[in-house]
């Protein structure tokens, strides 16, 4: 480990960013102003399916103040009213045939000032004629079911895909062979990432030069680049995005939205800048969702032991194909559901179906469907030993990969890294008092009190790539870092990520101090401009530090070797007789002749030997061996409150293993939200439609963001098991606790009410379902 002075890997440094940010002083997407800015509002469907018999904007030209109002039917003109999506699938950017779900994107209104783009929205009269909607999977792959994407060619049903994993015929026989087969039908509810800052953009397209910068919230600025110089049909190089600071994206800001698309066009046709902000309406009913996932899962036991995994999935996709997700997993990594157990034979199946719903699902804090895996076993597995009448915590640690078995092939075809879940468990256990707790609860229960403990054990699969299996609308997923160390030894990294609040700034700067033994003050990270950085596929599963973490290390490397060089010069000696340590460069036994890393990067460019290239500067393109898998477990102590329904977490333990930490506060932090949102997930959040499709969730009165009275307090602890194949051993973190806590929540809830057989509630458990459970239970007071 490096010395304290440089601040390298596991120093809980402040973050370098948050002194402009808590100074208000952030540059975000609505705090570019150019000269000559227009501004654009969407006009949204108030239906979830009708056709479009006529759009009339005569009315909203008229009004003083609007510049001009594109329709689908002037998109269409320019080739631009379909895009692609991530997933392979269109989607319409301003709907020409029909809107397909509640919020759609219709018009837009490009005016002098967002008042009036706003206002001129209610005088375009659009004539609907309005369909049936199917807001469930189950009506839509109903035979009759009226069919949703007419629009495409040989689409004959709203099926879009079947996709499976796993061994079929081995799992079959794993069931046949058992002695207890335990079963869960249950539905992780839609839900929505909800940032601080929603999407917008200012699309600046120069008439003079032809050059396009655009300034976006995007996870993703490169391959947004791409995509954008692929359906425009412009230049590559004649695109810029810059990302500026985010205010926050969890997943809601990797998809390309309808509005960024509009704006670019409309400042193309209209030769000036034109700003486009999301509403907190238009983001919650038309952007990126996540979940909408039912799930069936079976488990074989035999002798105490998981046997066999069965799970059949239906998937909730919305009126077009757009999960941000690899391209050839058609469900994400939802085969990790094999989760933290050995389980010797497993099978998958699930299929998406088109509905009347917004599109763009799997973000919100999950490494591509994760967390729906994490929560179905982590509840299967809490099912099991109830069934059998065993503790859970003893059935999960009897059911554990082991130690020894790392590399380990899990049976649906991924190779986990390292772990050693039965630590994070005992650790879990200790600090909660398990044994005692388990003693309180029977007491509890016999004063007529209703206390649950909850467990869940979750293994993540995090930092897509390699390349060769993983890829972005068939970019491959690398990523990147180059590094600048100037001649006064101070230095800039460039990375191919984005950072939207995960402190990269920071993180990232320790990585370099570590290798390079450079103060982390005096490095300067850079993201977010693709003019400006090298080539990445951007942040999101939990990917920075595993892939460009990475990627910075290495390159940090690099550039010591080449120091190494310039050292021997300098202190003539040969290379081999070098020591490295905190920064310099000794000569073996004799310590007084050494060169610091800053004197080295003066004589980068001033003092080099023959044949070297001045400068000490490179750049590292890193495509990882494999995923990385964090683990952990989390550990919940509620009471239900007999009378209401209400319940309250009186302890939350977690303990996460993320490899080694560079930062454990921010580690914590990363976990401490994520813990807060597993909570809102599992006790409030909820976006929901009723049987016309009206979007119902569409503002934060409805849906239900938890405040700091409702968040539990988090006891945190850690293990440590690096992981093999990364350069400094660490996981990614950024995901875990939103992807592994809602079963520990819900199993607590149910563990209340499991004495009296009650095997499942559904998410989020509200207190009205919690009291229809007490009733049907005979608990209610
Ligand atoms: N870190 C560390 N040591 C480790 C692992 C991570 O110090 N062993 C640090 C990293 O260097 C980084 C942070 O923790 O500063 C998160 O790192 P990582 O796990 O690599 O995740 P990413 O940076 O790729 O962030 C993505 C992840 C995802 S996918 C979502 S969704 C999410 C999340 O991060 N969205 C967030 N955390 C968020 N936090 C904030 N504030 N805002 C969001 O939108
Ligand atoms: Cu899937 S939410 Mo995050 O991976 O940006």
């Amino acid at each position: 480990m490096a010395t304290t002075e440089v601040r390298g890997l596991g120093h809980s440094v402040k973050r370098k960013e948050d002194e402009r940010f808590i100074r208000g002083k952030g540059n975000y997407i609505d705090d570019v102003t150019l000269p000559g800015m227009l501004h654009m509002e969407l006009l949204r469907s108030p239906f979830a399916h009708a056709r479009i018999v006529s759009v009339d904007t005569s009315r909203a030209e008229a009004l003083p103040g609007v510049v001009a109002v594109v329709t689908g039917e002037l998109m269409a003109q320019h080739n631009l009213a379909w895009m692609p999506t991530l997933s392979g699938d269109t989607q319409a950017v301003l709907a020409t045939d029909k809107v397909r779900f509640q919020g759609q994107e219709v018009a837009a209104v490009v005016a002098e000032s967002a008042y009036v783009a706003k206002d001129a929205l209610e005088l375009i009269d659009v004539e609907y004629e309005p369909l049936p909607a199917l807001t469930t999977p189950q009506q839509a792959l109903e035979d009759d079911a009226p069919l949703i994407r007419d629009d495409k060619e040989g689409q004959a049903s709203n099926l879009i895909y079947d996709w499976e994993a796993g061994d079929k015929e081995a799992t079959d026989r794993a069931f046949a062979e058992a002695d207890r087969v335990v079963e869960l039908d249950t539905f992780y509810p839609r839900c929505h990432p909800s940032p601080l800052e929603c999407c917008g953009c200012v699309a600046d397209v120069n008439p003079a030069t032809g050059k396009a910068t655009i300034y976006m919230t995007s996870q993703a600025p490169h391959a947004i680049r791409t995509l954008f110089a692929l359906v425009a049909g412009l230049p590559e190089q004649n695109i810029r995005v810059i990302s500026p600071d985010i205010g926050g994206g969890f997943g809601n800001k990797v998809p390309i939205y309808p509005g960024y698309v509009v704006a670019t066009a409309a400042s193309l046709l209209l030769g000036k800048p034109v700003k486009w902000i999301e509403d907190r309406t238009g983001n919650l009913i038309s952007t990126g969702f996540a979940r909408d996932y039912h799930m069936h899962g079976e488990l074989a036991v035999k002798d105490g032991k998981i046997t066999g995994l069965r799970t059949s999935l239906v998937a909730d996709e919305g009126a077009f194909f757009a999960d941000a997700q690899p391209s050839k997993f058609k469900i994400g990594l939802f085969h990790i559901v094999t989760g933290s157990y050995d389980i010797p034979a497993a099978h998958v199946f699930g299929r998406g179906a088109y509905t009347n719903k917004a599109p763009g699902g799997v973000a919100y804090r999950c490494s591509f469907r994760v967390t729906e895996a994490s929560y179905l076993i982590e509840r299967l597995v809490d099912v099991a030993a109830l069934e059998l009448g065993v503790d859970p915590a003893e059935f999960r640690v009897q059911n554990f990969i082991k130690p020894d078995q790392f590399p380990y092939q899990s049976a649906t075809g991924f190779v986990y890294d390292s772990g050693d879940y039965e630590k994070a468990l005992r650790l879990a256990l200790e600090k909660l008092g398990y044994d005692e707790l388990r003693k309180e609860q029977a007491e509890a229960r016999e004063q007529g009190r209703l206390i649950g403990i909850g467990l869940a054990s979750f293994t993540e699969v995090v930092g897509a790539g390699h390349g060769k299996q993983y890829d972005i609308a068939g970019l491959r997923m690398f990523d990147s870092a180059e590094l600048r160390v100037h001649p006064t030894g101070k230095a800039i990294l460039k990375l191919g990520v984005k950072s939207q609040g995960q402190g990269h700034e920071t993180t990232f700067a320790q990585i370099v101090a570590e290798e390079l033994g450079i103060p982390y003050e005096d490095i300067e990270v850079q993201e977010g401009d693709t003019d400006n950085t090298p080539y990445g596929l951007g942040t999101y599963a939990s990917r920075s530090t595993p892939v460009a973490g990475a990627a910075t290390a290495v390159i940090s490397r690099k550039l010591r070797d080449k120091a190494r060089t310039i050292a021997a010069h300098l202190l003539e000696a040969s290379e081999d007789d070098l020591e490295w340590d905190r920064g310099r460069f000794s000569v073996k036994g004799a310590p007084d002749r050494a060169k610091t890393i800053q004197e080295i990067a003066f004589a980068a460019y001033t003092d080099l030997p023959d044949g070297v290239e001045a400068g000490l500067e490179g750049v590292h393109y890193y495509d990882p061996p494999n995923m990385t898998f964090p683990f952990g477990t989390y550990a919940v102590v509620v009471e239900v409150d007999r009378g209401t329904g209400a319940w309250k977490v009186e302890r939350m333990v977690a303990v996460d293993d993320c490899g080694v930490r560079i930062n454990p506060m921010i580690v914590e932090g990363q976990i401490m939200g994520g813990l807060t949102e597993g909570f809102a997930i599992a006790a409030m959040e909820l976006i929901t439609f009723d049987e016309d499709g009206n979007c119902i969730g569409s503002n934060f009165t409805d849906y239900l963001l938890p405040t700091s009275w409702e968040t539990p307090s988090f006891e945190l602890g850690e293990t440590v098991t690096p992981s093999p194949h990364h350069p400094i051993g660490a996981k990614g973190v950024g995901e875990s606790a939103t992807v592994g806590s809602p079963a520990a929540y819900v199993n607590a809830v149910v563990d209340a009410l499991a004495h009296a057989g009650v095997r499942n509630l559904e998410m989020p458990v509200t207190s009205a379902r919690v009291w229809e459970a007490l009733q049907e239970a005979g608990l209610a007071e």
